[in-house]
């Protein structure tokens, strides 16, 4: 299917939070203007296949009338609690012929009984009337995310499940076969199904991406994102990402969607990488998908329309270093689509093979599509591709697995011959398509940050493009002012716009929008020696710092910053690393005017940052003080090791 919408719509839209906690009062459910049928039209627009909708989220709340909790859209203001949002979704889909998926969440914040045996025949009813009522479901989601604390019924409390045996997976998986025979099972832990996670949320899987992993046994992150070269199970990997940084709504993210080169390179890292992409809309509390989400997903839509419009191979002459037993069936020119049954083989035991393409005249192109016929396994290891310019032949890649689907993107080449060669495979390969295009260059908006001296740099994605921009909250244009080098500002809260101009192409990129607060320019880490210690102060997201081997938890982290300040909030950005350490889960905040009295102003939980690791942003009622301290008391592994990319105040 390729191209699949999630939707994340729950109680916690009304309470602007990532994750429900169970308590919330289903009476703020009231999405007045809900139309999944709007929706529906924006996927299918879009050129999605179908939707996920997250009938129950980790609050527990059910989008649908569920027979078997109290806790859903039946004691809500909307409809006068008669409505059922996973009927009108399903009912859309229909209209406009999309596929219906159900993410059903494991992990209950709300249902009294969850951690003990019946929470699991509770979720076994659920899916039954989920898989039972609304008809054909060709995805089911089933979220392994766990942090643990929840309302639990007025229990609030802290309660842990085994993941490897709780849920019985293995009788779960077999209800949901007889009710949906053709359903495609995603489970990120536990008993593997029939999709992998890839371990990030970040929009990307790895380049070398087997489809295989071992049926039983540890799945370790590294292998999420790689597949396994020999497992025994067809286990594909599964994109997700948002088309804004989190999961849910959130108004202050309405600058934050993301823009046409941040989707682009997410399709070539996803679909362009052997995977599928599923790419989520948060609905906001009025029931609808905002427009800017939108638009970049219908902008999304034509870039890549546009990107693959034209096969630039069609019409060469191949010619095949091998053709099964010279059949014609099996002929180098089936290497280009005819068919979905069609491909170009070697004999058998042909582990290495090339096929050589020769333009009628000079050939411009940046990108390289390639497709294995699936259904016989996926078998390409490694291959190159080599462009004939000049009289000589050129290395234009060298890469690894190929799979269902392969993108690569290259500097544009003109040439008169294009060669691959499979230079290893597990059997004889099988390839069924292969296209060459001239995709336009997108220009890539650039990146701003405050440095630790209160000086704003802004950083290009390109050498050419120049950059433009504005201090006044006005939109930049190629009037504004022209970047050549940090910008000095006062010690202040700063407002950048900036946009970068290709004169070359005469276009202008998507606006960057970036608020800082005061500057960090006095601010000192008290007690602390180390001076890598300032990397947590600098503006620069890509460098950390860790409190390691020196602390147990609860961990400190104490602040000066040089003199009182009217502070209403704080900002965390954990590790940036793939597999990176020390993200602090569960917190608490303190402040205090001389550095000895303190008073805590805040404490809670950092909800999904182990697989979203982003600015996490909390705010309460101001308080003045010259001192803050960020006190650690869990992180992702249950260790001592608390890692800091940036730490940032908001001031009132
Ligand atoms: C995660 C969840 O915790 C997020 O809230 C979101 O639903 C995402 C798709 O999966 O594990």
């Amino acid at each position: 299917m390729e191209y699949y919408a999630f939707v994340h719509f729950s109680v916690n839209t009304y309470t602007d939070m990532s994750w429900g906690k169970g308590d919330e009062d289903p009476q703020i459910f009231n999405p007045d203007k809900l139309d999944c049928r709007q929706w529906a039209r924006i996927c299918k627009e879009a050129g999605m296949k179908g939707v996920i909708i997250t009938a129950k989220h980790h609050s527990g709340f059910c989008l649908w009338p569920s027979k078997y909790t109290d806790y859903s859209v039946k004691n809500v203001p909307w409809k006068n609690g008669k409505g059922d949002i996973v009927r009108e979704m399903a009912d859309a889909c229909k209209e406009y012929g999309l596929k219906l998926g159900i993410y059903l969440s494991p992990w209950d914040r709300n249902h009294p009984d969850y951690g003990k045996p019946e929470y699991i025949t509770y979720f076994r009813n659920q899916l039954r009337e989920l898989l039972t009522n609304y008809g054909e479901i060709f995805e089911v989601w089933f979220d392994g995310a766990n942090g643990g604390s929840g309302y639990y019924g007025g229990a609030n409390e802290t309660r842990k499940i085994d993941r490897t045996t709780y849920y019985d997976w293995e009788n779960t998986y077999k209800l949901v076969r007889s009710l949906q025979p053709k359903i495609v099972i995603w489970n990120d832990g536990g008993d593997r199904a029939d999709l992998r996670w890839v371990g990030t949320e970040a929009g990307y899987v790895g380049e070398t991406n087997w489809s295989l992993l071992n049926a039983k046994g540890d799945v370790p992150e590294e292998m999420l994102r790689y597949g396994l070269e020999n497992g025994n199970t067809w286990v594909p990997g599964e994109v997700n990402t948002s088309i804004r940084p989190e999961w849910f709504y959130h108004p202050k993210e309405d600058s934050k969607v993301k823009t046409l080169p941040q989707l682009m390179d997410i399709y070539y890292n996803s679909i362009g990488r052997n995977a599928t992409l599923l790419l989520n809309f948060p609905i906001m509390p009025n029931g609808l998908i905002h427009p800017y989400d939108e638009k970049a997903v219908l902008d999304f839509r034509k870039a890549v329309k546009e990107a693959f419009s034209l096969n630039l191979i069609k019409g060469a002459n191949v010619v095949a270093s091998n053709v099964r037993g010279n059949n014609p069936q099996f002929g180098a020119n089936k290497a280009i689509y005819v068919s979905t049954e069609s491909y170009w083989t070697t004999d058998d035991k042909v582990k290495s093979a090339s096929l050589t393409f020769n333009f009628a005249k000079p050939t411009t192109f940046n990108r390289f599509l390639i497709q294995e016929y699936i259904k016989l396994g996926q078998r390409v290891k490694s291959f190159t591709l080599e462009a004939f310019v000049n009289n000589q032949w050129e290395e234009v890649a060298k890469e690894t697995t190929i799979g269902y689907k392969r993108i690569l993107r290259f500097k544009t080449v003109k040439a008169t011959k294009l060669r691959l060669n499979i230079t290893d495979s597990k059997e004889c390969p099988l390839i069924s398509n292969i296209g060459i295009y001239d995709a336009p260059q997108i220009l890539v908006p650039p990146v701003a940050i405050r440095e630790r001296s209160g000086d704003v740099r802004i950083i290009p994605a390109d050498f050419e493009s120049q950059i433009y921009y504005t201090l006044d909250g006005s939109t930049p244009t190629l009037k504004s002012n022209q970047y050549t080098g940090p910008i000095k500002t006062d010690d202040g809260k700063v407002a950048v716009k900036c946009i970068s101009y290709d004169p070359k192409s005469k276009k202008t990129s998507a606006l960057t929008e970036e608020k800082f607060d005061i500057a960090k320019k006095s601010w000192k880490i008290v007690g602390i020696e180390d001076n890598a210690a300032n990397n947590l102060l600098d503006g620069n997201p890509d460098t950390q710092w860790y409190q390691k081997n020196t602390v147990k938890m609860p961990a400190d982290l104490v602040i000066d910053l040089g003199k009182n300040q009217n502070i209403s909030g704080f900002r965390y950005l954990p590790d940036q690393n793939w597999w990176g350490s020390g993200i602090i889960t569960h917190y608490s905040f303190l402040v205090s005017e001389n550095g000895n009295d303190w008073k805590q102003v805040d404490e809670g939980e950092f909800s999904n940052i182990k697989n979203n690791p982003l600015w996490q942003i909390k705010t309460f009622a101001p308080q003045k003080a010259r001192y803050i301290k960020l006190r650690a008391l869990r992180n992702t592994k249950d260790d001592d090791t608390v890692g800091y990319a940036e730490i940032d105040i908001i001031t009132e």
